[in-house]
């Protein structure tokens, strides 16, 4: 009765772990996997679920996290124990092993667990579009994207996506990964800076010191040498605070087809972190939810298989909000649903306005001064397309 049907001869794939969400970073720490579950119910509340192959994924093994990181770090990572008090930044014990344990990768219960079963679902997504059963899977609970070969990073300890990459190359001779975290995507950068295999693309709010990494300036595009055939194959957007939805948009989908064209991938990994969206309590932008959608939506749209991972997102109720408005863009009924959230979704009240999409006045009160003028669009762009130059498939 919701009239959302599963799309013909099209399969889309959606994979969570209910035991991930549970696990707690502390009361104050801006990452609360709570939002997966607050994001599902809402999705299901829309009645997606019957137009999807649901799977309850299986955590990760060790030897699929070895598959990236190194075998100290893991062992360190299933060893260490929760600290009583978490330590702050002014605090930090000198000893601090593979940066964990600061106030931004803090130690919790399960944390391995936790971070085992991200990689888990990340890698079943992967999986499924190997064996040509999904086009499109859903893995919400990765997308993070900052974690290092040996070392934590900015809330990520397992980088799941480029776990998945792997995956995704022993079937497919050209990967792209397209980030639309507010944040730079270092790790996933780093990870395949030496490749042409992998071609990587982030848009993010970028001032060096004042917003973190602080990497992934226009020019950085990977180490430049001779011997080096990553070179060239990443591409950095640094954006400004308060880009509207046109401005986005219009970037996104100038870069990205032009990318297609030259670097011709067989298929498509994207982080739809949800930071980038106005109102984030660590963002900056002036997204709305159908801006944050068009990208997902342009991504289908060229027709190859598409993994989306979540990512960032510090506002909860539009972190569901907008994977909510994506997962119905890869089933294809974002026509079908209403404006008006569900009466009977859970946490109804959570949400504030009753709607799915609210309007930047309604999330904001007053939106952020854009500071993104035209002409360092343009320049952005042309520096990408003489990057392009470089890049053959
Ligand atoms: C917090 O309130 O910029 C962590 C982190 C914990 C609880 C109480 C501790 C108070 C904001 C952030 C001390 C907090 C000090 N608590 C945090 C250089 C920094 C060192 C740490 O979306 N302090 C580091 C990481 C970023 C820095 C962003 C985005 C992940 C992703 C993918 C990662 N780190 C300065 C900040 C709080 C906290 C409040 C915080 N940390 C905001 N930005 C950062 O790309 C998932
Ligand atoms: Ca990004
Ligand atoms: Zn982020």
């Amino acid at each position: 009765e919701s009239g959302i049907t599963r799309p013909k001869g099209y399969n889309v794939s959606f994979h969570c772990n209910p035991e991930m969400e549970k696990h707690h970073f502390g009361v104050t720490h801006p990452m609360k996997p709570w939002r997966l579950t607050l994001s599902k119910s809402l999705i299901y509340s829309y009645g997606m679920s019957f137009a999807m192959d649901n799977y309850v994924s299986r955590a990760a093994t060790y030897e699929e996290l070895a598959d990236f990181h190194s075998t100290d770090y893991l062992d360190f990572l299933g060893t260490v124990l929760p600290e009583p008090v978490p330590r702050d930044v002014e605090n930090q014990n000198p000893d601090l092993k593979f940066n964990l344990g600061g106030s931004d990768c803090p130690l919790f219960e399960g944390l391995y667990d936790y971070c085992s079963m991200s990689a888990g679902s990340a890698l079943d997504a992967a999986r499924k579009i190997c064996a040509k059963q999904s086009d499109i899977a859903i893995a919400w609970g990765g997308g993070l994207h900052h974690a290092k070969k040996a070392e934590a990073s900015g809330f990520c300890y397992i980088n799941d996506i480029v776990i998945a990459i792997l995956e995704l190359l022993r079937h497919h001779p050209r990967v792209l990964y397209i980030d639309i975290d507010v944040h730079h995507g270092d790790g996933v950068e780093e990870a395949f800076f030496s490749t042409d295999r992998v071609m990587t693309v982030s848009f993010h709010k970028y001032d060096p010191n004042n917003f973190f990494p602080g990497t992934g300036a226009l020019d950085d595009n990977g180490p430049k040498n001779e011997q080096n055939p990553g070179a060239h194959h990443a591409v950095n957007v640094p954006l400004n605070d308060g880009i509207t939805d046109e401005q986005y948009d219009m970037l996104f989908n100038t870069i990205i087809s032009r990318i297609v064209e030259k670097f011709r991938p067989s298929a498509v990994a994207l982080q739809c972190g949800a930071d980038s969206l106005a109102g984030d309590r660590l963002g900056r932008f002036n997204l709305q939810v159908q801006g944050h959608g068009a990208c997902v939506e342009f991504c289908k749209r060229m027709n190859l298989p598409l993994i989306l991972f979540g990512g960032g997102g510090y506002t909860p109720r539009n972190v569901a909000r907008a994977w909510t408005y994506e997962t119905s863009i890869a089933i294809g009924c974002q026509d079908k649903i209403s404006d008006v959230l569900p009466q009977h979704t859970p946490w109804r009240d959570q949400f504030r306005q009753e709607t799915l999409f609210p309007t930047l006045e309604q999330i904001l009160g007053e939106p952020r001064q854009n500071k993104n003028p035209p002409k360092r669009l343009q320049e952005i762009v042309n520096h990408v397309s003489e990057q392009l130059r470089f890049v053959q498939a």
